[in-house]
């Protein structure tokens, strides 16, 4: 049995209006605040070893320090804490990235005329500093509101009813998208229809109380909350800016995916788990260029893999194309053009391998759309062939 993906789901529920939350959900603070926290730990002779991530996730910033300086043992008051951390935190702000498929739901909202508010437990100041590093952001919130300008900050839901209430829509009529818990529940409290987005991998679980549970902006589908539908997916995919990784093919975790039929090079972690992190776990696919050998069309997976429960975040690109050999040790070079589906688990391991086929499949016939054919051409993927020649 193969899980069905959102082919033709009800609408959930009639939707006017959108609340969005910003770090986490729009924004990838992930470098920007572990990157304070270590340098700022490192005085008090502490290391940061990221296991508080989950208690700052979502919480206002008084009550944030307060957990870190709980786990760390700090000699220092919340307020000290706050008035120490606040200008190393303030210069990093520039650091924080779009996430995946922000930009994209926020003009696809704003074009479709869709009243979009921005409600974070941040203050109003340093909200402002983070919408200036994003163009276009600013102008298209409705309202934008702080967990200063506000009694209580989420999980209280206050901020959303404030919201509503400047959009001049019913709660019942909002669609928050959340990554935090303490949002989630803020918006239910609210009485809005809530998407999580869990920032933080293999959370989906603790998230019962929202309507979904989405992997990532990606999977966002606006029709079932009766929005505009994306116009950009195509033949089952989703364009997404072209991105390059390569590296040397390594051994991988010895399940034997070739006794499964489905030979996948693995490409060592090393080196670019920054970039890794940046991406959604999930189906990719693109061109492949091995050394010695050729460019292939490819389709691989990110992620945990949940059948095989991955300790690591890996990546594994099935190259579509039948080799006599191994290309162990070989330079492979990526280019990732398209998107296809979240990584899922699945009830037997036939269901997976058949799922994994479809995926190629999609990717076969993809490929050959302009749009992605063009990448095929790519310097990054040529340039493995190059032969110096004189003129
Ligand atoms: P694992 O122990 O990771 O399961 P495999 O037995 O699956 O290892 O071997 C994967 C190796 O197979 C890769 O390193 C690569 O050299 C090779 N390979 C052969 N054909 C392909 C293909 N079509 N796509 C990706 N890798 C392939
Ligand atoms: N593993 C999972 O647990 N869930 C998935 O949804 C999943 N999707 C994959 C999609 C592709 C295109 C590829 C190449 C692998 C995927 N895997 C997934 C990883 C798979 O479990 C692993 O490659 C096995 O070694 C396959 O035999
Ligand atoms: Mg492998």
């Amino acid at each position: 049995m193969i899980h069905k993906m959102s082919t033709a789901k009800p609408v959930n529920k009639l939707v006017s209006s959108v609340i969005l939350d910003l770090d986490g959900t729009l924004l990838n603070m992930d470098g920007v605040v572990t990157d304070v926290l270590k340098s700022f730990l490192i005085k008090y002779g502490k290391q940061w070893d990221g296991r508080e991530a989950l208690k700052i996730a979502g919480k206002g910033p008084l009550e944030g320090s307060a957990a870190v300086i709980e786990a760390y043992e700090l000699p220092c008051s919340s307020e000290q804490f706050l008035k120490e951390i606040s200008p190393l935190y303030s210069d990093s702000l520039s650091k924080a990235k779009p996430l995946p498929g922000a930009n994209r739901l926020i003009n696809h909202l704003h074009r479709h005329g869709i009243k979009i508010a921005l409600a974070s437990n941040s203050s109003r100041s340093i909200i402002e500093k983070k919408l200036s590093y994003n163009k276009g952001w600013k102008e298209s919130f409705s309202v934008v509101i702080g967990g200063d300008e506000v009694k209580a900050v989420k999980p209280s839901p206050d901020m959303f009813l404030e919201a509503a209430k400047w959009l001049n829509v019913q709660p019942s009529n909002c669609l928050v998208i959340e990554d935090s818990i303490p949002g989630v529940t803020a918006g239910k409290a609210a009485g809005m229809e809530v998407v999580a987005v869990p920032s933080l991998p293999k959370q989906s679980h603790l998230y019962t109380v929202a309507d979904e549970v989405i992997n990532s902006l990606f999977d966002f589908r606006p029709e079932q909350w009766s929005l505009p539908p994306f116009e950009d997916w195509i033949e089952g995919t989703l364009p997404v800016e072209p991105w390059h990784i390569g590296g040397p093919v390594i051994k991988g975790f010895g399940r034997g995916s070739k006794v499964l039929g489905i030979p996948t090079a693995n490409l060592s972690t090393e080196g670019f788990s920054n970039l890794l992190s940046e991406y959604p776990s999930g189906v990719y696919f693109g061109w492949a260029g091995v050394s010695k050998q050729g460019i292939y069309k490819m389709v691989m997976s990110i992620g945990w893999n949940p059948y095989f429960n991955n300790p690591e975040k890996t990546i594994e690109p099935w190259l579509l194309h039948e080799f006599e050999d191994d290309f162990y040790g070989e330079e492979l070079r990526l280019v990732v053009v398209g998107y296809i589906r979240p990584e899922a688990n699945f009830p037997s391991l036939e269901s997976l391998v058949a799922k994994i086929h479809e995926d190629g499949r999609i990717a076969e016939r993809a490929l050959e759309l302009p749009v992605y054919l063009k990448y095929k051409d790519d310097p990054f993927l040529s340039s493995l062939f190059e032969t110096i020649c004189s003129s």
